[in-house]
């Protein structure tokens, strides 16, 4: 029992990653009845999508979860009116400060926790009343920050007194134990429950993750301001060859709309992005997301043992 776990009302300090498309009402269903706690992940999806989720991952689990607001999206103000609404029990935020919206996120008795890539907004965060913060380094698939995951946390455990998880490049119990070592309560991974047998993604995206090896990510869009770690592919070919060229950010935008649809539902590997962390090369089988949170609670134990 430590202080994150009696915060979430959660059996383990592991956390699944919102990944949009991805983690929907099955996957966040999964974890949180395996003991962890599940996460809708919302992209810029409409606050009607995001109302149908919660109610159907709460007709599969009574167990807590949560819903993550995308900063950027077009629909925040919205998902953000519907989680006060439907009383989600946590509200996890990316791509940008949530400052605004943490206090009546929390008067609607959602334990708010914003996933930040420095110690500086996790000050700003911590003053604006966040629960505790995902420490979220480079390493992780989709929309990241710049520094790594090892240098991160630490400054980010010395910079705020609320709780620190521990994100990027975790996929199993020895960088999970490595977290805790740096000072972190918890650990979040989304690269590892993207093969999860819950996870609905279609079996070309999977496949892509079981095969990848370490160095079989890219950096996308570093030039937008918005720098997106997926798997290399014939898109991130052209789209880093464009990159070069001179090509606008709207342009580029452009280019890579619909695309994680395509990776997802259509199973296009070649022209979908298939977004995913550095931990990729570890993620080796199809599990159940209850297997998964075993597996890393068991590989905590192993290596305490050294
Ligand atoms: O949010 C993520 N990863 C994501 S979100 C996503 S889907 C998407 N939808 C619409 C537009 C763009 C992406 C795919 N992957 N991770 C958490 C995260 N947050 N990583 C980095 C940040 C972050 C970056 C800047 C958080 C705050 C921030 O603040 C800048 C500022 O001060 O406003």
């Amino acid at each position: 029992m430590n202080e994150l776990v009696k915060l979430l009302g959660i059996e383990y300090p592991v956390l699944q990653g919102a990944m949009a498309w991805v983690s929907e009402h099955r996957l966040v269903a999964a974890v949180s009845n395996g003991g962890g706690l599940g996460i809708i992940g919302t992209g810029a999806a409409d606050g009607g999508f995001v109302r149908d989720q919660i109610r159907k991952t709460r007709e599969l689990t009574d167990r807590p979860f949560g819903v993550n607001i995308v900063m950027l999206s077009p629909f925040a103000d919205e998902v953000v009116r519907v989680c006060i609404e439907e009383k989600a029990p946590v509200v996890t935020t990316g791509a940008g400060n949530p400052g605004k919206y943490i206090e009546g996120l929390k008067e609607a008795g959602a334990v708010v926790i914003p996933v930040i890539p420095s110690a500086a907004l996790a000050k700003r965060v911590e003053k604006a009343g966040a629960d505790a913060v995902v420490a979220e380094g480079g390493e992780a698939g989709g929309h990241i920050g710049d520094i790594s995951t090892l240098c991160l946390v630490p400054q980010v455990c010395d910079a705020v007194s609320i709780p620190v998880i521990a994100a990027g490049g975790i996929a199993d119990g020895r960088g999970a134990a490595a977290a805790f070592m740096l000072g972190a309560s918890g650990v979040q991974l989304g690269t590892r429950f993207l093969t999860a047998k819950e996870c609905v993604i279609s079996q070309a995206y999977k496949d892509r993750v079981i095969a990848a090896a370490d160095t079989d990510t890219v950096v996308t869009g570093r030039f937008t301001g918005h720098p997106v770690r997926v798997l290399r592919n014939k898109l991130t070919r052209e789209i880093l060859s464009k990159e070069k060229e001179d090509i606008s950010p709207e342009e580029f935008e452009e280019l890579m709309s619909g695309t994680l649809r395509k990776a997802v539902v259509d199973g296009d590997a070649d022209y979908g992005s298939l977004m995913a962390g550095q931990s990729a090369g570890l993620v080796k089988a199809e599990q159940s997301a209850a297997e998964i949170i075993m597996d890393i609670v068991s590989g905590i134990k192993e290596v305490r043992k050294i």
